[in-house]
């Protein structure tokens, strides 16, 4: 039975914005589809994608630490709810009395809220369906309550640090005076290994890049053919960062929604920005953010940090 996919104005307007641009660029919020979180979770499981495993491992090993650091009772606050795995971790670390998980899918909310319930019997869970980078009001179940919030994965990399600076303080003003705040950020590293956790030899990350096409496809009438356009991943040393195109592998010309597009050979769909930050450009950052650093975990390699800080 062929589907009528639900179009969110707001893709398509990014879309059809986006690849006109001088410099072609979708935001990377479009990757996650039912398809692109799946192949994403795949992601997280590869040996090349070091971030995730050691996140976990540094949140596991420092869990005594990290509680002593936030405090217990809180209410901890998870913009963009969606780690399974590593939001039970940090629950069972510093017993919160409530969690707050923020997230634009209410669907998803729903489901691991009554998950995380079932798994934490005296814990209240009181989701919050909303784009997390807008304004909005956190419930008042939590008023009184110490405010932690929580940012892992570094997702904070996808953004520019414009931007990411604007989001910290949007964070603040949300959770208020004296809150605290633990973020994952991942670390400028060899470029071999950087590059590789974003081009892994199993191809998955490829999949997860093209999958956007699919889906560009799929749910706004596009005509793109996807075996013309190559995963790549680039390393941008004067920015920091890794960054994820779709590269044309021949002239092409495709429709979206009727409007016509073409890409010579070699020009390329800047998809994914993922800023790295050494020890004190991340802590820059922070402070920029309106976040005075206060704890900072990593593990031996010093691949990740997972900091705390105040407001
Ligand atoms: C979930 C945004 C942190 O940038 O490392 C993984 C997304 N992209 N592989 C990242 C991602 C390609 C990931 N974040």
């Amino acid at each position: 039975m062929p589907e009528t996919p639900e179009v969110d104005p707001a893709f398509r307007d990014d879309v059809l914005n986006g690849l006109a641009a001088p410099i072609p660029a979708v935001p990377a919020r479009w990757f996650y589809d039912r398809r692109g979180s799946e192949l994403f979770d795949d992601i997280t499981r590869l040996d090349a994608y070091y971030p995730t495993e050691t996140e976990m491992r540094i949140m596991g090993e420092n869990a005594s630490a990290i509680a002593e650091a936030t405090g217990r009772g809180a209410a901890l606050v998870e913009f963009g709810a969606g780690s399974a795995t590593k939001t039970p971790l940090i629950i069972d670390a510093i017993e919160p009395a409530h969690y707050v998980p923020i997230d634009i899918s209410g669907d998803y909310l729903r489901d691991s809220a009554d998950k995380l319930k079932a798994d934490h019997p005296g814990l209240a869970v009181d989701p919050v369906e909303a784009d997390f980078t807008k304004p909005f009001d956190l419930p008042s179940e939590i008023d009184g309550f110490e405010r932690i919030g929580f940012f892992p994965g570094s997702t904070i990399g996808n953004f520019v640090p414009r931007s990411a600076t604007d989001m910290l303080r949007h964070f603040r003003d949300i959770l208020g005076d004296g809150a605290k705040l633990l973020i994952g950020m991942d670390r400028v590293k060899e470029i071999d290994r950087l590059k590789r956790a974003y081009d892994d030899p199993e191809g998955v990350t490829a999949a997860f890049n093209k999958n956007l096409l699919t889906r560009i496809n799929r749910e706004l009438n596009g005509t793109i053919p996807e075996d013309a356009f190559d995963h790549e991943a680039r390393w941008n040393e004067m920015l920091g960062r890794i960054e994820m195109h779709l590269v044309a592998n021949r002239d092409v010309s495709f429709e979206i929604e009727g409007q016509p597009f073409s890409f010579a050979k070699g020009e390329t769909i800047h998809t994914e920005n993922s800023h790295k930050y050494g020890k004190r450009a991340a802590r820059a950052l922070l402070l920029a953010g309106g976040w005075t650093p206060t704890h900072e975990w990593t593990d031996d390699a010093d691949d990740f940090a997972v900091i705390l800080a105040e407001a």
